[in-house]
């Protein structure tokens, strides 16, 4: 069966880029610059992040691997009557196939916001699975999903791991989730699941390790992003003038990724600028941990009843199993 590619108008419409544009300004110039975090992830950046998952500090990707090794048969058995799986922030599908491939439903519908590898790692799927049709949708779902036109999902589950759910603070968290539970609402047939991956509350060392690792990698993606920057806006932002920080804030239960200023500087771009004093950050990344009971009660406050967690021995990450309430 050949690959359904649906692209979202938003992303390419004039207005909603100029939009996107703006608010990227609107960060940069508010007086504690950020960045949103999805501009870490350009070609380049992409392939970074790749790398740092192989880094033995960063034991997010690997844990979460092993984990859905393990608990696959039964997930394979509590899934059984779903029409579709949802695979979000689908990338290069690797993650996705694994489940795919002993799943094998009716749909298989691949989202992220970057056509970059979706379409052609999606259309590999294909020879796999010849029972399963196969969507690759690109759209932001950030602030809640929607069923592309045409497309409705009788009983979805949807696939969300390694964490991304962390770079939301809670309660933007909870309006994605929400998104999700909504969509459940919509079909015909209830029973829609989520199956969730998410970054455990842990010592400080270890996740200072895993954000500012040995090798300098999560320095260069975090970096990286003023290349980006300079590439989208037509910025000249200086890389070598900023220092990659990252700090553990255990009030806020997250980890804060920023770029530090060496120097007194002013940054440019057509139709503005900012100053940046020595010292003075951009914060590019929150990475928000989680209690067990958190998770809990971030699903159940979106429209969720968990099912199952499965933790690592050390307790590290978890992965939750869980059905939309009706
Ligand atoms: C892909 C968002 C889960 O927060 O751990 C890796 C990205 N940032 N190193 C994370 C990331 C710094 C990652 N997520």
């Amino acid at each position: 069966m050949s690959v359904q590619l649906i692209v979202d108008a938003r992303l390419s419409d004039p207005n909603c880029r100029a939009q996107a544009r703006q608010r990227v300004v609107n960060g940069l110039l508010s007086p504690l610059a950020t960045v949103p975090p999805t501009y870490l992830y350009d070609a380049l950046g992409a392939r970074l992040f790749t790398a740092i998952t192989e880094l033995p500090e960063y034991y997010l990707t690997r844990t979460e691997s092993a984990l859905l090794e393990q608990c696959v048969s039964q997930i394979t058995e509590m899934a059984s009557g779903i029409s579709s799986l949802v695979d979000l922030g689908a990338g290069d599908c690797k993650k996705g196939a694994r489940l795919l491939r002993r799943l094998q439903p009716p749909h298989y519908l691949a989202v992220d916001v970057s056509a970059e590898c979706l379409l052609e790692a999606a259309s590999g799927l294909a020879r796999d699975v010849p029972n399963t049709a196969i969507t690759a949708f690109v759209t932001d779902f950030a602030s809640g999903l929607r069923w592309p036109d045409g497309v409705c999902c009788e009983r979805p589950l949807f696939f969300y791991p390694g964490s991304s759910i962390g770079n939301f603070s809670p309660e933007e968290a909870r309006t994605l989730l929400r998104s999700l539970s909504d969509l459940c609402q919509q079909a015909t047939t209830r029973g829609g699941l989520l199956l969730i991956g998410v970054d455990l509350v842990k010592p400080a060392h270890l996740l200072q390790a895993a954000y500012d690792d040995a090798l300098g990698l999560t320095a260069c993606f975090n970096l990286n992003v003023l290349r980006h920057l300079n590439t989208l806006l037509g910025a000249d932002f200086d890389v070598r003038q900023f220092r990659h920080r990252a700090v553990v804030d255990t009030r806020h239960s997250r980890v804060e990724m920023s770029l530090v200023s060496r120097r007194h500087q002013v940054v440019h771009w057509p139709g503005g600028q900012r100053r940046f004093s020595e010292g003075e950050a951009i914060v590019t990344e929150h990475s928000h941990k989680y209690t067990r009971e958190a998770v809990d009660s971030l699903l159940r406050s979106s429209g969720f009843e968990p099912r199952v967690q499965w933790t690592d021995d050390h307790g590290h990450y978890l992965l939750c199993l869980a059905e939309a309430l009706c």
